[in-house]
Order: C-alpha cells, then sequence, then structure tokens
C-alpha cells in the first residue's frame, strides 16, 4: 500500500504532484472543499503517515494531533519557525527542511531590495510613467553604497551570501547574532549597537522564539532616520507597529520588506508609504530554486518511506 501522505500550502503544481502520485497516497487539502476537508480530518487522516508543508503553513501541535499515525513532517523551505518542532520530536516524527538549495536565490533578493530602495528605483520609474521627466520636475539625488556600512542580524548562510554580495559594493559588513559567529571581529554584542553602526541593517535571521520582534523601536531608533531595514527573514522579526510608526514619523528612513507579520496581510498603513518597497515573499521564487526544493522535500520523504535516512533532516 502506498503510504498516505496530506499535501499543505499552494506552492505544489499539478505535474509535481501528479508525478509524486505513483508513489504515495496524496490527500491535498488546499485543494478540498471544506466537506471534504472536514471527512477527510474524520476518516482518511488516521492513515497518513507523512506531511508535505511549506515554511510559512508549517504544522502546529494541534493539527499534528489530528494525524496518530503520522513518521515525518517534509518542509519545503529553511525555516522552521512555523513547525511545532517540540510537539513533533516528543512523538518521534522526522522533521526535513531544505537548507542550502535556496541560500543564493534568497540573497540576491536581499541584495535587490537593497539596491531598490537605495536607489529609489520605484519613485523613480513612477517618476518616468507620470511625465515628471518630460515636465523637468528636479530629482534629488540618492546616497552611494560605497563605503557605507551593512549590518547583517543573523550570520548564517544567508547572511554570508549577502555579506559576499554587499562586499562587492564596497560596502562594511558587521553582523549581530546571539551566537559566536564567523568573522568574530566583525560581530557586535547587541542588536542596537549593530544597528547604530549600520546605514542598512539586513535581517537574516531565522523566525521563532528567540528573534520575535527582536527589531523594536529601540532599534528602529538606533537605526535612525538615514537608516534604512531590509528583512527577507521573517515578519515576526520586526515589532511591525513600531516599523509602522518609525517610518511614518521619519525616524526611521527607509524599508525594503518581503516578509510580514501576518501574511498576505501587509498593513495599509505601508501600502502608502513612499519610503517603502514590498514585496509577497519571494526570496526562494525562482524557477531553479523551487524546482530543487521540490526535490529535496520528495527526496526526503522517498528516503524516510524507503528505510533510509532522510537527506536533511532538521538538527535537533
Ligand atoms: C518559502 C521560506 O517562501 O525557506 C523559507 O523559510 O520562507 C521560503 O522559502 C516558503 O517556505 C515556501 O514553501
Amino acid at each position: 500500500m502506498k503510504p498516505a501522505i496530506a499535501v499543505y500550502g499552494n506552492v505544489w503544481p499539478d505535474e509535481a504532484l501528479q508525478a509524486l502520485e505513483a508513489e504515495f497516497a496524496l490527500y491535498v487539502i488546499a485543494r478540498m472543499a471544506p466537506s471534504e476537508a472536514a471527512a477527510f480530518y474524520e476518516h482518511a487522516a488516521a492513515q497518513v503517515r507523512g506531511i508535505l508543508t511549506t515554511g510559512t503553513v508549517g504544522i502546529d501541535a494541534s493539527l499534528a494531533a489530528r494525524f496518530p499515525a503520522l513518521e515525518i513532517v517534509s518542509v519545503h523551505g529553511v525555516g522552521v519557525d512555523a513547525v511545532d518542532l517540540d510537539a513533533l520530536r516528543a512523538r518521534d516524527i522526522v522533521v526535513t527542511n531544505t537548507p542550502d538549495v535556496l541560500t543564493e536565490d534568497v540573497a540576491d533578493l536581499a541584495v535587490t531590495l537593497l539596491l531598490t530602495i537605495a536607489r529609489r528605483i520605484p519613485a523613480l520609474d513612477r517618476y518616468v510613467r507620470g511625465g515628471h521627466w518630460l515636465e523637468k520636475r528636479p530629482l534629488r539625488p540618492t546616497r552611494s553604497l560605497r563605503g557605507k556600512v551593512a549590518g547583517i542580524y543573523g550570520y548564517g548562510r544567508i547572511g554570508q551570501a549577502v555579506a559576499t554580495r554587499l562586499r562587492a559594493f564596497g560596502m562594511e559588513i558587521r553582523y549581530y547574532q546571539r551566537s559566536a559567529g564567523l568573522e568574530p571581529m566583525l560581530r557586535r554584542e547587541s542588536l542596537a549597537a549593530l544597528a547604530a553602526e549600520s546605514d542598512f541593517l539586513v535581517a537574516c535571521t531565522p523566525g521563532g522564539a528567540d528573534t520575535l520582534r527582536a527589531i523594536d523601536a529601540a532599534v528602529l531608533d538606533a537605526l535612525g532616520p538615514e537608516g534604512t531595514l531590509v528583512n527577507i527573514a521573517r515578519g515576526s522579526v520586526v515589532d511591525e507597529a513600531a516599523l509602522v510608526e518609525a517610518l511614518a514619523s521619519g525616524r526611521l528612513g527607509a524599508a525594503a520588506l518581503d516578509v510580514f507579520e501576518d501574511e498576505p496581510k501587509v498593513p495599509q498603513a505601508l501600502w502608502e508609504l513612499d519610503n517603502v518597497v514590498l514585496t509577497p515573499h519571494v526570496g526562494s521564487l525562482t524557477v531553479e530554486a523551487r524546482q530543487t526544493m521540490r526535490k529535496l522535500c520528495f527526496d526526503n520523504l522517498r528516503a524516510h518511506f524507503a528505510g533510509k535516512p532522510t537527506l536533511t533532516p532538521v538538527p535537533r
């Protein structure tokens, strides 16, 4: 009998799921009508042995409890802050994620956002389309990146890939993370100290309880009216209300954000600000990254059900 797998999230192309159906009995929750989903939880969930989910959908303890035969949760994404690891581990359920394969593309987006906000590309695009060039409306210059300080919050794989790119623009790198990391001379003692030294603060840290709203009003004030926040990590890392307030009042210069506290809801106040660039959580959304993430996700399931070690288990 094919192992039964419940599939959450909407990142799975039809062809990929069709191919997977040769090996597994799939229950694609996002495609079920509410009545179908209710029947699934009542009758079929008890047989489900594996779950495919995304970094943002994850799985909490109450959902996991609906699957008494669950053996593995394969996460499509590197971040596992939406997965209740303690609840799953208490039941010896294997959890896998997709590290490394998205690092370069996520770092590319961080740098793209930094450049976009630094050079005010959205406003300049509106300037041309709005006919203001023809009107010879004056333009104010932007600031050069060369010699400016990029403070990286979270100096892991993605943070380091961002640093490599920003060094090529002549930027100085500093970082903060709780644990000692590579290049100890560049580490600052606190996030506020890092922000105070930085022209750009780039959040690359994992989400979760340890980093919840770590970028608060005090950190934003340390970054200051000439400073810019770039967030490609998790919305939960920033106190969003404090961010809106700091941007609207001019206490913070600008922000470029790919992630938000309550996605897909982006505070209306941010829509209306000119010193902000917004993207809809797309760091890993390239054909190449998504293909490799999907393959790794599926290969983790395959390995588990073939009785082999999984390829990328989330370290305990
Ligand atoms: C995805 C992510 O947007 O890897 C992560 O942690 O947030 C992103 O790559 C998401 O997990 C898609 O499944």
